[in-house]
């Protein structure tokens, strides 16, 4: 059976869900997103991605053309009407159709679109053994050209960060900022182990502030973990006791090699195994 997707209000099956050549979301990446995960027939964190989404949307002067609390209504409607309980939901708004050209005001009806699915960010058996990556020389974006706490439709900067990954033979990639420090990964928060320290880069780094971040944060802080936002630089990565990545797509998985380098004992970490018991526990709940 076809899969049904939210389009502005109806849902439609994939096959009919069609968005305009003339779109703006295509012609320049000018629009939002999100992604948000299902658990046993719980949406997880929706308040906090509905609000990024909103935020997002305002930093680019596009208004969501529907209230935050009926795009939390028709999320849950559209994971119901495709009879998930656990999946992937991809929320996307367009600027809309509009004249060839990058004037916003030549733009109107911003398409509103929910897609309900299943999504695999990595092998399975990474999630056990860990991931290796490297740092590429694709820098994060200045925040000053385009902030990654906007949660954009342009991610080129991620999808060339990606290529240079792969071409580099890892899945994912490693992305330091225009003054060195470590930022994130491609679509993925990082998370260092030193000791009972656990610490992240701050969002003036020039991240997106994620929301399995903000939740790791907490598990983290309520375990009783000396958990803070500091910058660093590789050398702190590759000198750390464990590394691990979140993110709503990776959800949590354990890093064991940077740029070729043996992180700790290049085994998934005791603190990265309490945390992600205790993480899972919370999507859970
Ligand atoms: N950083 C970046 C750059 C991201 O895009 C995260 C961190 C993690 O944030 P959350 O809020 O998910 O904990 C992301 C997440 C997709 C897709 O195709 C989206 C992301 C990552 C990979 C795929 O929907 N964004």
């Amino acid at each position: 059976m076809s899969l049904k997707i939210y389009m502005n209000g109806e849902l439609v099956p994939k096959e009919e869900a069609k968005v305009s050549v003339y779109d703006h979301g295509l012609l320049y990446g000018d629009g939002v997103f999100e992604g948000i995960r299902a658990y046993s027939g719980k949406v997880f964190r929706l308040a906090e991605h509905v609000e990024r989404l909103y935020q997002s949307a305002r930093a680019i002067m596009l208004d969501i053309p529907i209230p935050a609390a009926q795009m939390a209504a028709d999320i849950e409607k559209t994971v119901k009407a495709n009879g998930f309980t656990d999946c992937y939901i991809r929320v996307v708004v367009t600027r809309g159709a509009g004249a060839l050209g990058l004037d916003i005001r030549k733009t109107s009806h911003p398409q509103v679109i929910i897609i309900a699915d299943m999504i695999q960010l990595y092998p399975p058996e990474l999630y056990e053994k860990g991931l290796d990556i490297v740092s590429v020389s694709t820098i994060r974006n200045h925040p000053n050209a385009l902030n990654p706490r906007i949660k954009s439709l342009n991610y080129l900067n991620n999808i060339l960060a990606k290529i240079e990954g792969q071409l580099a033979g890892c899945v994912e990639a490693l992305m330091v900022n225009h003054k060195g420090e470590v930022a994130e990964c491609t679509g993925d928060n990082i998370f260092i182990v030193r000791k009972k320290d656990v610490l992240t880069p701050p969002l003036d780094a020039g991240i997106l502030e994620g929301v399995t971040r903000n939740a790791v944060m907490e598990v983290a802080r309520k375990a009783g973990y000396a958990m803070s936002e500091r910058s660093m630089t590789r050398h702190d990565v590759y000198t750390a006791d464990e590394v691990f990545l979140t993110g709503t797509a990776a959800e949590v998985i354990p890093v064991v090699k940077v740029d070729n380098r043996l992180i700790g004992t290049g085994k998934p970490g005791p603190i990265f195994m309490d945390i992600k018991t205790r993480f899972e526990k919370i999507t859970r709940e």
